[in-house]
């Protein structure tokens, strides 16, 4: 099979996730022990929140943050890995409960200003220039706790006064309509792009679409893709699935729909997104009731199914859909896209 596509996931990805209502399904898998695992699996890049690469962040001093990052960097080239991007997890810790950036208490928002800053260093330490926002908790379960506003101008704030920190890094912001919010301040890539247009350094502000978060807003997720492609905004990608709207899932990339992920494959493919090495992140959990030690196949069967799409996306018969498209013949043309995913002539 034809591929000059590179994939990454993040730790989080690999055994973990649980079931809020039933017993342990699978122990926790160690940490320092998954980076040994992505080359064999067929993936390179490594997806970091600021605490995968120094854990217990929040008490580590500047010197042991600099020494603890120098080891991840040495470890992600002993391995032949590559880090695509770091990213503040600003979602557990007391200061955020209300959000950071956009929380009603100054000291909060000073938290999450400074956990920020210290994610971009972390991020150049240890040779990234990427930074991803999910504004995990930047939106209310009750919409007037806080001025909208307000709350957009204070994100804003924060993208130029990282823009302003560092003159090199990018930032991808992440969307996401809701969960763990009832409503989050930026749910879909428009807000996002919106935003980097709004900033000091639009080039330098783009978008990371998860099919599964676009399709909790309702949305397409290729569609939402292709906007941001149409922008040149496109940092990367969390491919995944979703099933309908529910708790978010991470199913397998594909297992909810395949023809809308077969989809998200032909914008990519037709924008030659990966060409200047942005790679395909899979932000895929194995499913809540797996069991086993240190469950993997969620992400191997991810990628094999992306690129058994891939495929597809080459093989379809573009000259065939000119002529439908052309007779506006959308019953035969739906005809046959549906027989070509099957695999029936
Ligand atoms: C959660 C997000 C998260 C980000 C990284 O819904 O997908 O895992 O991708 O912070
Ligand atoms: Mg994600």
């Amino acid at each position: 099979m034809n591929s000059n596509y590179r994939f990454s996931f993040g730790p989080w990805n690999i055994s973990e996730g649980a079931d809020p209502f039933g017993p342990e399904v699978r122990p926790a898998f160690p940490h320092e022990e998954k980076f040994a695992l992505y080359r064999p699996l067929g993936f390179e890049g490594v997806q970091f929140h600021d605490d995968d690469v120094v854990p217990d962040i929040d008490n580590r001093t500047p010197d042991q943050i600099g020494r603890k990052c120098a080891e991840v960097k040495a470890m992600l080239g002993n391995q032949g890995l590559v880090p695509e991007f770091v990213a503040p997890r600003l979602w557990f810790t007391p200061e955020t409960v209300d959000g950071g950036y956009t929380s009603n208490t100054e000291a909060h928002r000073r938290y999450a200003f400074d956990r920020t800053m210290r994610t971009i260093d972390i991020a150049r330490e240890i040779g990234s220039k990427a930074v991803v926002l999910w504004l995990s908790r930047e939106g209310t379960y009750i919409r007037e706790s806080k001025n909208p506003r307000v709350a957009y101008e204070r994100i804003l704030a924060t993208l130029n006064a990282m823009l302003e920190y560092d003159k090199e890094i990018e930032i991808w912001i992440e969307p996401k309509p809701n969960e763990p919010t009832d409503h989050a301040y930026v749910p879909t890539i428009g807000h996002a792009v919106a935003l980097a247009y709004a900033s000091t350094d639009p080039r330098r502000v783009k978008g990371l679409i998860e099919s599964a978060h676009a399709l909790l807003a309702g949305l397409d997720p290729g569609d939402e893709m292709a906007f941001a492609l149409a922008h040149d905004k496109l940092g990367s990608v969390h491919l995944n699935d979703q099933n309908g709207l529910k708790y978010d899932q991470d199913k397998n990339f594909g297992a909810a729909n395949l023809r809308a992920a077969f989809n998200q494959v032909r914008v990519l493919e037709e924008a030659g997104y990966g060409n200047k090495g942005e790679f395909i992140g899979l932000d895929v959990k194995a499913m809540r009731t797996q069991a086993g030690n240190c469950v993997t196949e969620h992400l191997t069967n991810s990628r094999a199914i992306f690129l058994h799409l891939v495929d597809k996306v080459r093989t379809w018969d573009r000259e065939l859909e000119r002529q439908f498209v052309e007779a506006r013949d959308y019953e035969a043309l739906e005809f046959a896209v549906m027989k070509h995913l099957m695999g029936v002539k």
